[in-house]
């Protein structure tokens, strides 16, 4: 029936249903929204949790306290979790050159002040993912900045953030989320390898791994489920941002499948498969034409789109044909190790290849790719 339910660990960003839908060319269409009314619609309609920035809890009670007081109470009435939080270090003016990287030091220092803030709140409320994506990290011309000098500004600030949490003995681990310009010109850490790179010069690198968005790699002309993979491999997907978007141009944000659904069918296989056990998280916006109303038929439209995919991907994998053409294509071989148990180097120079008859086969990959076009399409 593809009705969400808790089990299904379907998550949303306050910021998500909470968009008010204003852009660089118009004003608001819609309300502020109360963040309880929000975490009500999204329990009735089957979500399991909520993401939240520090400023979200602000948008119609300015007294953080009340507002927070506000928020769990919401929980406890909803049942609803608070798997991941982050912080807002892209909407001020002060973060107009970025946060941890500005070339301002004063706003670097305020940066890491405000995230250590809410990084409290949120292992309060049982956070285990704290997200950091850094829209303002960036610059619109190569002369504005030392990118070596902004990459060690960088590392200093998750250095002395993972500092904090060691020391607070809190159970949070990091996601960085890569994104490869918009706002900024060009982004810091534009993709998903770029940020695994980086990972790797932290003094913690195990308390830190990544939160990618299906947008932000397509924006890049990335192959989405390639990064995921190679995310999963290494041990980095902590998180992951499922939205829709057609191709390299602005951010669209769409709801989950409704932009390549083809790649968004490959990544529900991966994720449903492929040993990813976090949340499913939402971070999509309501289209600005959309009223108070179509909000939540856009926020079940997510919802069903992963299951109907979770659906298509079992059946693909369940056809006997299905089964038979990926043996036809030589795809179980791949795991099997190149050299076998106590092989060297030297153990490759005896075998018996035709190097001919070798080229010549095929892979009958057509075929494949149809079946799993026949899958998605219902039409199998
Ligand atoms: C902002 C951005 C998203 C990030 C959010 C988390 S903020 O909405 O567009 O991609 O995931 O900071
Ligand atoms: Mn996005
Ligand atoms: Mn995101």
């Amino acid at each position: 029936s593809f009705a969400p339910t808790p089990a299904d660990r379907f998550s949303f960003g306050l910021w998500t249903v909470g968009w008010q839908a204003r852009d660089p060319f118009g004003d608001a269409t819609r309300a502020p929204l109360d963040p309880v009314e929000s975490l009500h619609r999204l329990a009735e309609l089957g979500a399991w949790g909520v993401s939240f920035h520090d400023d979200d809890l602000l948008a119609v009670e300015s007294d953080r306290d009340r507002a927070i007081a506000a928020f769990r109470k919401g929980l406890d009435e909803t049942g609803l979790v608070v798997p991941m939080a982050t912080t807002n270090l892209f909407q001020h003016p002060v973060f107009k050159d970025g946060a941890f990287t500005s070339n301002d030091r004063d706003i670097r220092r305020y940066a890491i002040r405000k995230v250590m803030r809410n990084l409290d709140l949120a292992a309060e409320l049982g956070a285990k993912t704290y997200v950091f994506w850094g829209g303002r990290e960036g610059a619109e011309t190569d002369a504005a900045k030392d990118v070596r000098d902004a990459l060690a500004r960088y590392k200093e600030a998750i250095d002395v953030l993972c500092a904090y949490v060691k020391d607070r003995k809190y159970d949070i681990r990091f996601a960085l989320e890569p994104k490869p310009n918009e706002p900024r010109g060009d982004i810091l850490l534009p993709t998903i390898g770029h940020a695994l790179g980086f990972i790797s010069t932290l003094e913690h690198p195990e308390m830190v791994g990544l939160n990618p968005e299906v947008g932000h790699e397509q924006m890049a002309g990335l192959n989405f489920v390639h990064g995921i993979a190679q995310a999963l491999w290494q041990g980095k997907l902590f998180h992951i941002d499922l939205n829709g978007q057609h191709g390299p141009k602005y951010d669209q944000d769409l709801v989950f499948g409704h932009g390549d659904v083809k790649s968004a069918f490959f990544l529900v296989d991966l994720l449903e498969n492929g040993g990813y056990d976090g949340p499913r998280h939402f971070d999509y916006k309501p289209g600005r034409t959309e009223d108070a109303e179509d909000v939540w038929v856009s926020v079940e439209a997510n919802m069903r789109t992963y299951l109907i995919l979770k659906e298509r991907a079992r059946a693909f994998r369940a056809d006997p044909e299905v089964q038979e053409a990926l043996r036809a294509s030589r795809v179980d071989q791949l795991s099997v190790p190149t050299l076998a148990p106590g092989e060297t180097f030297e153990s490759l120079r005896s075998d018996e290849f035709d190097l001919e008859e070798a080229a010549a086969r095929g892979y009958h990959y057509s075929r494949l790719d149809q079946l799993a076009i026949e899958h998605l399409l219902g039409a199998r």
